[in-house]
């Protein structure tokens, strides 16, 4: 092999609750990372602009019926079509700051009840993210703030069972390294965690290639994995 490095971008996940915060806060990430001179863009899930994302969109505003499991491969292919665009930016050095990615896809379906070991299925072989970045707050905070929207599960009692579902996600090893988010739209947390943020996208700016670094992660994150991990996995014991 050569050493020709690639100098690529971090994928970069922010997972949580509806009103937790997220979508300020990758904001926030994007507008520091450029300004540190650093290519970043700010991506989401769902991506409600393709053809599948409207069939979400409907989904989610009740305007359209699905049963449970055809909207859960919905947006699993949702992610599928932007993959190869995101692997592409990656690799030309474009940052991406992802808000909601396979975790919401795992936590709010097995939330319905549906097997959480099915619901990883269709996540296999999506790009694994450099960080999970999960925004924690309790349901009851998060719905203190201004209150929910309209949209399917923007009710209390689910995102309940939502929270219930992420924490196992979560225990099943998924690192979760911001905490206590729940003032990260005012006062000093917001900046405690971007200053956290920005760290770690700085430290996955290295330029490893970029599958390589994906398989480690998928392998360490433990949320999802893939043939391949589990192979080196298993080479590595024998
Ligand atoms: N959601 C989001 C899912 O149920 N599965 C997924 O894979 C993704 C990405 O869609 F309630 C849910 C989470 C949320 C809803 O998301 C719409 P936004 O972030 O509010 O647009
Ligand atoms: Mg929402």
């Amino acid at each position: 092999e050569g050493n020709k490095k690639e100098s690529r971008g971090a994928l970069i996940v922010l997972e949580g609750l509806d009103r937790s915060g997220k979508s300020s806060q990758c904001s926030r990430l994007v507008s520091y990372l450029e300004g540190e001179g650093l290519s970043a863009e700010l991506w989401r899930f769902p991506d409600r602009t393709t053809n599948v994302g409207q069939m979400i969109s409907a989904y989610l505003t009740n305007a359209s019926q699905l049963d449970d499991h055809t909207i859960h491969l919905l947006f699993s292919a949702n992610r599928w079509e932007k993959r190869s665009l995101m692997e592409t930016k990656l690799k030309s050095g474009t940052t991406l700051i992802v808000d909601r990615y396979s975790y919401s896809g795992v936590a709010f379906s097995s939330a319905k009840g549906l097997d959480i070991d099915w619901c990883k299925a269709p996540e296999n072989g999506l790009l694994a993210p450099d960080l999970v970045a999960y925004l924690d707050i309790s349901p009851d905070k998060a719905a203190e703030r201004g209150g929910y929207g309209d949209e399917r599960y923007e009710k209390l009692e689910f995102q309940q069972k939502v929270a219930e579902h992420y924490k196992v996600l979560h225990d099943a090893s998924w690192k979760s390294i911001v905490h206590d988010v729940i003032d990260i739209n005012s006062g000093d947390n917001d900046d405690d965690n971007l200053a956290v943020l920005a760290e770690i996208a700085h430290k996955h700016d290295k330029g490893k290639a970029l599958e390589a670094v994906h398989e480690d992660v998928l392998g360490k994150a433990g949320v999802l994995t893939s043939a391949r991990a589990r192979r080196k996995r298993a080479a590595a014991s024998s």
